[in-house]
């Protein structure tokens, strides 16, 4: 963990504020597999990074709340007393969008100051407007002296980025970056909301390539899939009993009743099917040591977000050919919601750093640009730094 970033924060928040503040991190987060499956009350294989979004705080005796990023070299200021709040469409809506949301939730917020560093990257899809979120969010309730139920915080912050922001998103990301445990992957539940620690095997390593691919419309064709997800459940429930969400449909039943469907709609069903069952058996494989059989579930899971899901891109798709053909590779798949981002790779550990030459050679060669590569050590959750 950065505690260099830290350090450096509190000098500057003492510089521009004139106040001792406390200092909170939120980690960024991969995913070993289940992809699109939040939103269907499914499962995932989320993991922490120890990248991370850094927050100083103090509070201040008014109601306003003072927010200065140095990630975006921007400052931005909100009335806690606002009865109308609205999205400004940038960066402060994650942070604006938590405090109206924790404030709706019962939370008498203090005003505060808040200085924001962070060495996640962003656009990356390593998640860190959740992290953003959740960073802020920690901060906030403790200097208004607040208690910080983990789980109670990743709910609101899902919330703050539906309702504020617009984005549609699953609670993957907010839950990981609050409940993360270090060393460990967590299988999680996403109806339930329980959560199982699978330790990583210290043979091998989980390895990020970032395409460098920023797309726009994200949050359009994101809120697209859900849709189609919910017109499949609506469909699906007039003739499979007990129906609420995809979770709850089999491959067999949909098999059974593929013809009911419309063909795009279909095979979004299929990819969220299948991806649970993946899900389940590649966390399976992990616990026992079975790591081919945990990468061939990521390479199925590219295929299906490729073919049946359509939120690759041609970038996604050249960094995971390029990884598969590599030595050392147990399995790689595009990550996150889609359309540009990252990769994960499970790559035997002593192939590391060899995998990561080879990738970005090969890439440069193709693309003319050198993707970033992030060898991750799983970390913990969302705390005060140094706790
Ligand atoms: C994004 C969303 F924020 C998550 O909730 C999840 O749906 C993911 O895309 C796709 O699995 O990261």
């Amino acid at each position: 963990m950065s505690l260099t970033i830290a350090t450096e924060l509190a000098a500057r928040f003492r510089q521009c504020f004139g106040k001792e503040p406390r200092l909170f991190r939120a980690p960024g987060r991969v995913n070993l597999i289940g992809e699109h499956t939040d939103y269907n009350d499914g499962f995932v294989l989320p993991a922490a990074l120890d990248l991370a979004v850094f927050v100083a705080i103090a509070p201040r005796a008014d109601r306003r709340l003072r927010l200065r990023s140095l990630v975006m070299d921007e400052t931005a200021e909100f009335d806690l007393d606002d009865s109308a709040p609205l999205p400004r469409g940038d960066w402060s809506d994650y942070a604006h969008g938590v405090a109206v949301v924790l404030a709706r939730a019962g939370h008498r917020l203090s005003g505060a100051d808040l200085l924001i560093d962070a060495d996640l990257p962003l656009g990356a899809g390593l998640s860190a407007s959740a992290a953003f979120e959740v960073a802020v969010g920690y901060a906030l309730l403790a200097v208004s002296g607040a208690s910080v139920d983990k789980v109670e915080l990743a709910k609101i912050c899902q919330r703050a980025e539906n309702e504020f922001v617009g984005m549609r998103c699953g609670i993957m990301d907010q839950y990981i970056s609050c409940c993360a445990v270090a060393g460990s992957a967590l299988l999680l539940d996403c109806r339930s909301l329980e959560a199982k620690p699978v330790a990583i095997d210290p043979s091998a390593r989980l390895v990020v390539c970032d395409t460098m691919i920023r797309h726009r419309l994200v949050a359009d064709e994101y809120n697209e899939r859900r849709d189609e997800c919910e017109r499949a459940v609506a469909l699906l429930s007039s003739g499979i009993d007990g129906v609420s969400a995809l979770r709850d449909v089999s491959i067999e039943a949909l098999m059974r009743h593929a013809e009911d469907l419309p063909e795009v709609i279909f095979r979004r069903a299929r990819h969220v099917v299948s991806e649970n069952a993946r899900t389940l058996r590649a966390a399976a494989a992990l616990e026992s040591g079975d790591l081919a059989t945990c990468g061939r579930m990521m390479d199925l899971s590219h295929a299906s977000l490729r073919d049946d899901y359509e939120v690759s891109c041609p970038e996604l798709d050249l960094l995971v050919d390029i990884a598969q053909g590599l030595p050392g590779v147990y399995g790689a798949r595009m990550m996150g919601g889609g359309f540009g981002g990252s990769t994960i790779n499970l790559v035997d550990a002593d192939h590391a750093a060899a995998f990561a030459g080879s990738v970005q050679e090969r890439y440069r060669q193709a693309k003319g640009v050198t993707p970033p590569v992030f060898d991750c050590a799983p970390g913990p959750g969302a705390g005060p730094v140094g706790a």
